[in-house]
């Protein structure tokens, strides 16, 4: 007999349906949400961090669109509307999903939905679900000897501070967010509206050798921001704490710069040596944030990164031709004995590939045939 059953799926990015949202898979994952409505046992569905991408979602005031760092409650709210009617139909299903009483639908926090940090936030996203008791934020899950949690306390670019979740600025309580997130949304978003298609390809490095002209963008971009916000930003904006270089980060840098030490080591690697102790006592470990499949099996402990929802694609290097990645999610068994069973299930959504070329003389044409191929009605 099953006790329960344990779904856990990452880094969904449901934006606000804008050229900047990266989530078109509306169908395929209502369709996976309304199936486990139908099981004969309680099932937890775990949506591992990353499940709204406040982030690259603009707020809209008046007639002018923009991706404010200073967050407020207000902000958020409107963002997570924006998100709400992009993806109705996401919405509706998991309101379904926890409508029985048994199930339990659990929101763990990543570094681009932050914004979870605010009770109102919370409170809405209960109200749209029209439940209070089953639905839980959390900065991980942990049940029986299954462990999940988003992952980005081991990438020290995006590490967030639980502790420290708010600013007060300005008499207003506003979102603390890392340094590189104030980054991509007050100087990095323009360019990703410029080119909305290529932060969808994979392997990176092999899109960058393919496409000299971002490179020679971000690269101009991000100097010029590292620069300021040492140099300028903290004496310019003395009063605003989103300025304020963080210390530990300056110290990691010159660290790295010491011992010429630049790769971003596999976060997999950080997690395991920083949380042995939670390794060796569990025997399912799920982590998200690294948009890649990663399963590591070891004296009865497994370890897997199952990918992310987004619209994303594999370049092949010869032939210069664009697939759709599969969608993954983590099944696992809870046997009434307390036993259990795991599987990677893998989803493949459509055929349509394109091609390299095509796509970058014309992203947003990309984008829009991405979205016609999924039924995902865009709102620009
Ligand atoms: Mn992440």
């Amino acid at each position: 007999m099953m006790e329960r059953e344990i779904i856990i799926m990452g880094d969904i990015e449901l934006g606000g349906g804008t050229l900047t949202d990266d989530f078109i898979s509306d169908k395929t994952l209502a369709k996976l949400i309304g199936s486990l409505t139908q099981k004969k046992h309680p099932v937890d569905l775990v949506l591992n961090g990353d499940t709204f991408d406040f982030l690259k979602c603009p707020y809209v005031d008046g007639t002018t669109r923009s991706y404010p760092r200073h967050i407020t409650k207000e902000i958020s709210l409107t963002k997570l509307q924006y998100i709400y009617k992009a993806h109705q139909k996401v919405f509706q299903v998991l309101k379904r999903f926890v409508r029985k009483r048994e199930n339990r639908l659990f929101f763990t926090i990543g570094n681009h939905d932050h914004d979870l940090f605010f009770p109102a936030v919370q409170g809405k996203i209960k109200e749209y679900l029209g439940r209070k008791k089953n639905i839980f934020f959390r900065l991980f899950y942990h049940h029986k000897q299954v462990y999940a949690e988003h992952g980005q306390q081991y990438d020290f670019l995006n590490k967030i501070k639980p502790r420290q979740p708010f600013h007060t600025y300005e008499g207003k309580q506003i979102l603390n967010i890392p340094w590189l997130s104030l980054g991509l949304i007050s100087n990095f978003m323009y360019l990703k509206e410029e080119h909305p298609f290529l932060e969808r390809i994979k392997p990176i490095p092999l899109m960058f050798s393919h496409h000299r002209l971002i490179v020679k963008k971000l690269s101009w971009r991000s100097v010029k921001y590292l620069l300021l916000s040492l140099l300028y930003f903290p004496i310019r904006h003395y009063y605003d704490p989103t300025y304020n270089f963080p210390k530990e980060m300056l110290k990691e840098l010159y660290r790295r710069i010491k011992q010429v030490h630049w790769e971003v080591e596999a976060i997999v690697d950080k997690f395991k040596w920083r949380r042995r102790r939670l390794v060796r006592n569990n025997k399912i470990l799920v982590l998200g944030h690294v948009h890649e499949k990663y399963i590591e099996e070891k004296n009865g402990i497994a370890i897997i990164h199952p990918s992310t929802w987004r619209d994303e694609y594999f370049l092949n290097e010869k032939t210069k031709i664009l697939y759709p990645l599969p969608k993954r999610y983590v099944k696992i068994e809870v046997e009434e004995g307390g036993s259990l069973k795991w599987e990677l299930v893998e989803l493949h959504l459509r055929e349509g590939k394109f091609q390299f070329e095509d796509v970058i003389k014309d992203e947003i044409a990309f984008i829009r045939k991405a979205a016609e191929q999924e039924k995902f009605k865009l709102s620009f």
